[in-house]
């Protein structure tokens, strides 16, 4: 027996582990193990029944995902998985943990399943661009039924025990422990002389209605995952295991799978998930530092921001302290945080006991001294430089040694700040993204003092407060919005030489934007951003045009939604953007004042403009240190900037596109645009003369 996969047999049950940490994945060790036992089973008779269960922390939680880049050896999941059913004897499944993608299929490939009442099923394979590769499409519907099999896969969301048992995913619910469960119920089988009851033998309950249920989900897919092929080719291969045979279906799986680990979107999707991860990995941070703890936290500022990041806090049980200048402010940011507790019970997300508790977390002072017993303070005030020192200062002036001062500053000079306290290695940047409560970003930023430990405190909270923390060192913007700046100049350019903002706006979100820019600028306050340029004109060029559009709104109060328009209309109570004629024809004949010379520029030239110009800005990130891998950055925009997955993010869609091919491009740009911005960074032009890619210059910069 291999040492990943045991297997006993004791009073005519056998059991068979799996264990190989960290999530008992079916990597090809585990395959060879599981396959040597039911190989071995098969010929035994001093067995009435199987057992299957994994040790750790969860059932397998599917199939390495690492495999797919450097091809997956025999036994193939399917295979294996026939294997496993074809058993003589009842298999019962024991789940706990996550049982996920290939270790819902090996379930559903066992004749019978307990649960114990925290695990969760599911099979997210569309979240990695590909379907159930392990006979899942066509177990699932025999099992669940082909609506119920096509709203699990389609929604990647893993299920709850408990609806797990109501779908008949599962035969039953561990009172206690699962393994045990799973033994009774192993015996209970054995002395009824229960044979095995395989999912393959299921007709699909719904089967008769397949056309009807396929054409719903096609167009449920058709609107809400648009530009994906990986929904499609599930939703075929769903079809035909309600019209193929078990063995066909098995076919049109394998062959729909082939098809789609090796395209783009599963590349990119694949990119991300180990990207997502990586980020933690810093230079310095070695297994034997240790984090500070966080017990108690102190935010300066109850506006949105404030009250938005106490609530991150409160909703892991963390007690938070919200200190103000005013007892109407501190009134007012209260009651917004109560506000959006109530909103999550009415959806029903939370409980209203649930939200009193976290109200209850959340105290509120006029004074600092309040503060002398927290671990981590996060100031959330106005972004004006003087007020943030004077702010530091008080703050250095009561804080317990070794606690940590936290900026959340989108722009400003976090060495500048640490430089009034006293303690500039305990001072880091956490710039949350509004509302913090909700946005999944959070960008570190890692002052030149600030200290490791300091660092890896940021990165453990990130983590406990269900953040993706992404390190960033200091710079105007940091990584996410310095390559917003150059992709929202070219889209407001753009306007001004005669495109209009649903011409724009519409390229990007058909490249996969969540949003178009100009309608995320009326979102956010178009003042937002031009009173950040107004306080920062070092960063701001020669050039008139330079987001000129935002000034002019500005100046006339049109800030967005928020004014009721903006680039858009926004007059229906749905505020749902409707084109301005009236703005359209302001921005045209600025332009034309500016000497802009009229350009109307295509779909692709409005891509690549704004796309370019941001990869262009990453990868002067990239050589100045600023973000410490490629993938990082990819990580920052689809975590942050709605920047679809799919593509994994801009680093991995300029080596898709090709850096020699974006090189050349920028270089076209710099004839026939503005060349002050379109000049190739020396990084990007370096890696495009010599055809290597971002994802090469990661490996290479490995630590
Ligand atoms: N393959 C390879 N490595 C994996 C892995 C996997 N499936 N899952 C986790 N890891 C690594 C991860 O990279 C990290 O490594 C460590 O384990 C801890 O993970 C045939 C084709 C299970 C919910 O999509 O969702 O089956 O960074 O930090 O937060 O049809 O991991 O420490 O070096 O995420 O507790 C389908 C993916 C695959 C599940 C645990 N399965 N994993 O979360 O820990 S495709 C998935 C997760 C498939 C079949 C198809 C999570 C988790 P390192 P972690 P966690």
């Amino acid at each position: 027996m291999s040492d990943v996969v045991t297997l006993s047999v004791s009073d005519r049950i056998a059991t068979v582990t799996i264990n190989s940490p960290p999530v008992n994945a079916a990597d090809h060790p585990v395959r060879l193990g599981l396959q040597k036992a039911f190989t071995g089973l098969a010929g035994r008779t001093d067995f009435d029944a199987v057992v299957v269960l994994c040790a750790g922390r969860t059932f397998m939680a599917g199939a390495d995902i690492g495999e797919f880049d450097t091809g997956i050896a025999a036994p193939h999941h399917q295979d294996l998985f026939n294997l496993v059913e074809s058993c003589a004897k009842p298999v019962v499944a024991a789940l706990h943990g996550t049982a996920l993608g290939a270790g819902t299929e090996l379930a559903i490939a066992c004749h019978y399943r307990v649960a114990d009442k925290g695990a969760r099923i599911g099979l997210p394979e569309l979240t990695l661009g590909i379907i159930p590769g392990a006979g899942g499409s066509q177990r699932m519907p025999r099992l669940i039924g082909l609506d119920a099999a096509a709203d699990l896969i389609l929604s990647s969301k893993p299920l709850p025990a408990a609806k797990a048992l109501e779908l008949g995913l599962v035969d039953e619910i561990a009172d206690g422990d699962v393994a045990a469960a799973a033994l009774a119920l192993a015996r209970k089988l054995a002395a009824e002389g229960a044979g095995p009851r395989r999912t393959r033998d299921m007709a699909v309950k719904d089967g008769g209605k397949a056309a009807e249920i396929i054409a719903a989900r096609r167009a449920q897919v058709a609107k809400t995952m648009r530009n994906r092929t990986s929904p499609v080719k599930l939703l075929e291969a769903l079809a035909g295991s309600a019209s193929l045979s078990f063995e066909e279906g098995l076919k049109l799986e394998s062959d729909i799978s082939k098809q789609l680990e090796q395209a783009t979107e599963a590349r990119a999707l694949r990119h991300l998930f180990f990207a997502d991860r990586e980020v933690r990995k810093i230079p310095g941070i070695g297994p034997d530092l240790k984090a500070r703890p966080i017990r108690k936290v102190g935010i300066i500022g109850a506006g949105t921001m404030g009250g938005g990041i106490a609530m991150c806090f409160a909703n892991i049980g963390t007690p938070v302290t919200i200190v103000d200048t005013a007892q109407a402010n501190l009134d007012r940011g209260l009651g917004v945080i109560r506000k959006n507790y109530e909103r999550s019970v009415s959806r029903g997300s939370m409980t209203a006991e649930q939200l009193e508790q976290r109200v209850g977390l959340i105290g509120a002072s006029l004074d600092y001294a309040s503060l002398s017993d927290v671990d981590l303070v996060i100031e959330a005030v106005f972004e004006k430089m003087e007020l943030k020192k004077e702010i530091f200062a008080k703050l250095d002036a009561v804080l317990p040694a070794g606690a940590i001062l936290g900026t959340n500053t989108s722009t400003l000079d976090i060495d500048e700040i640490a430089k009034v306290t006293k303690r500039p290695a305990d001072v880091i940047g956490l710039h949350f993204f509004s509302p913090a409560n909700v946005m999944p970003l959070l960008e570190i930023v890692q002052a030149a003092k600030t200290a490791p430990d300091v660092l890896l405190t940021a990165l453990d909270m990130a983590k406990a407060i269900k953040k993706t923390g992404v390190v960033s060192k200091v710079c105007y913007g940091f990584i996410g919005n310095r390559m917003m700046d150059p992709y929202g100049r070219e889209a407001e350019h753009m306007v001004l030489e005669g495109a209009t903002p649903e011409q724009v706006d519409g390229a990007l979100e058909e490249f996969g934007m969540a949003m178009g820019i100009l309608a995320v600028y009326d979102m956010a306050g178009i003042e937002v951003g031009h009173n950040t340029r107004l306080a920062n004109p070092h960063m701001v060029p020669d050039d008139a045009g330079f987001y000129r559009c935002s000034t002019i709104l500005t100046e006339r109060g049109w800030l967005g939604q928020k004014s009721g328009r903006g680039y858009y209309r926004y007059d229906s109570p749905d505020r749902k953007r409707a084109s301005d004629p009236e703005v359209i024809a302001i921005m045209h004949e600025e332009g034309k004042r500016l000497g802009i010379s009229p350009r109307a520029p295509s779909k692709q030239e409005i891509q690549e403009r704004c796309l370019y110009s941001m990869i262009n800005e990453g990868a002067k990130l990239l050589q100045e240190g600023i973000a410490l891998r490629a993938s990082d950055i990819d990580v920052v925009y689809t975590a942050g900037y709605g920047y679809p997955r799919y593509r994994g993010g801009p680093m991995f869609y300029a080596d898709t596109v090709g850096l020699k091919v974006i090189y050349d491009r920028i270089l076209e740009f710099k004839k026939t645009l503005d060349p002050q911005y379109w000049t190739p960074a020396p990084l990007l032009e370096e890696l495009a003369l010599k055809g290597s890619t971002f994802a090469a210059w990661d490996a290479g910069n490995r630590k």
